[in-house]
C-alpha cells in the first residue's frame, strides 16, 4: 500500500530548497497592487511554496511605491522586496534589475494589473517539477486558455502577432507574446542577456531563443483578463515595433 501522507512528505522534502522570486514590474498600479499581492500570498502560502515578491516600480506618479511600502509593512520585508527605479525605463530592463536581487532559484514573471491570476502559479510549479522543465509559459491559446475583455481589434492584433510568428519562426509554443512565465533563474539570466529587443517583442524573443538553445518548455493554460484599473498602453507604435522585431528575429535566428 502506498502511504499518501508519506509520499506528500517525500515530495515536500525533495523540493524543500526551492524558492520562487516573483517579479512584479509596476507603472501606475496603485489600485491593482494590494489585490495582486494579497492573491499571490494566498496561493503561495496555500501551496506551501517558499517565495518573495520583488516590486520594481518605475517612479509611478500615482503613488504605487507608497502603497508597496505599506504592503511591505503588512506582509514583512522578507516577503515584499522593493527595488524601485527613478523613472520609467521599460519592462525589459525592469526584469533584469529585479533578477539581480532575487534570492530564489526560480523566477516568476507576471503583470501586476490583474491580467495574470496568481492561482496559475502553483500549476506552473507542478508541471515544472514533474518534468524538470527550464521554462513554463502560461498560454492563452491552447487547452482551455482564453482572453476576456479584449475588443476585436486587440484580439486580432494578439492573434495575428502569434500567427505570424508561428509561421515565420515555428517555435512550437502556442503563446509567444504572453508574459506570465516561470523560469529557472540561471536559464532566465542567460536568455535575458542574449535578447536584443525591448518592449512587446521581448517576450517573444525569449521563447524563440529558448527553443534555439534547446531549453525544455512546458505550457499551462491560463485565462487572461483585461485590466480593469489603469490605462492600456498598446498603441500603433507598439504594433509597428512588434512587426519590426519579428522581422529581425526571422532574419537572424
Ligand atoms: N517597472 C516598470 N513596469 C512597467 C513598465 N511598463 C509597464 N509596466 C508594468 O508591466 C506590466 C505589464 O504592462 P501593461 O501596461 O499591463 O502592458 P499590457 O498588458 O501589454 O497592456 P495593458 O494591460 O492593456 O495596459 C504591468 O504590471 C505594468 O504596470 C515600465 O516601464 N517599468
Ligand atoms: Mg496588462
Amino acid at each position: 500500500m502506498v502511504n499518501k501522507d508519506q509520499v506528500n512528505k517525500d515530495v515536500q522534502e525533495l523540493f524543500q530548497d526551492d524558492k520562487y522570486s516573483i517579479l512584479l514590474p509596476t507603472y501606475n498600479e496603485v489600485e491593482n497592487l494590494p489585490i495582486i499581492i494579497w492573491l499571490i500570498v494566498k496561493y503561495m502560502e496555500e501551496s506551501k511554496l517558499s517565495y518573495e515578491i520583488i516590486v520594481i516600480d518605475d517612479g509611478s506618479p500615482d503613488g504605487t511605491l507608497d502603497m508597496a511600502k505599506q504592503l511591505q509593512r503588512l506582509y514583512g520585508e522578507d516577503k515584499i522586496i522593493l527595488k524601485p527605479r527613478e523613472k520609467k525605463l521599460g519592462l525589459g530592463t525592469a526584469y533584469m534589475h529585479g533578477i539581480e536581487f532575487a534570492t530564489g532559484n526560480f523566477i516568476v514573471i507576471m503583470d501586476a494589473d490583474m491580467s495574470h491570476h496568481p492561482k496559475f502559479i502553483p500549476k506552473m510549479v507542478e508541471l515544472q517539477r514533474y518534468l524538470d522543465l527550464d521554462l513554463v509559459s502560461g498560454t492563452r491559446y491552447a487547452q482551455g486558455g482564453g482572453v476576456y475583455g479584449w475588443d476585436f481589434k486587440r484580439k486580432l492584433i494578439s492573434r495575428g502577432a502569434n500567427f505570424l510568428t508561428q509561421l515565420l519562426l515555428r517555435p512550437g509554443v502556442s503563446d509567444l507574446t504572453g508574459s506570465f512565465r516561470l523560469y529557472k533563474k540561471d536559464v532566465l539570466k542567460k536568455l535575458i542577456t542574449s535578447c536584443v529587443s525591448k518592449g512587446y517583442v521581448f517576450q517573444m524573443e525569449i521563447i524563440v531563443r529558448a527553443r534555439q538553445w534547446n531549453y525544455t518548455i512546458g505550457e499551462v493554460p491560463i485565462t487572461f483578463v483585461d485590466r480593469v484599473y489603469g490605462q492600456s498602453k498598446l498603441g500603433g507604435s507598439e504594433v509597428f515595433q512588434f512587426a519590426q522585431g519579428l522581422l529581425y528575429l526571422f532574419a537572424t535566428t
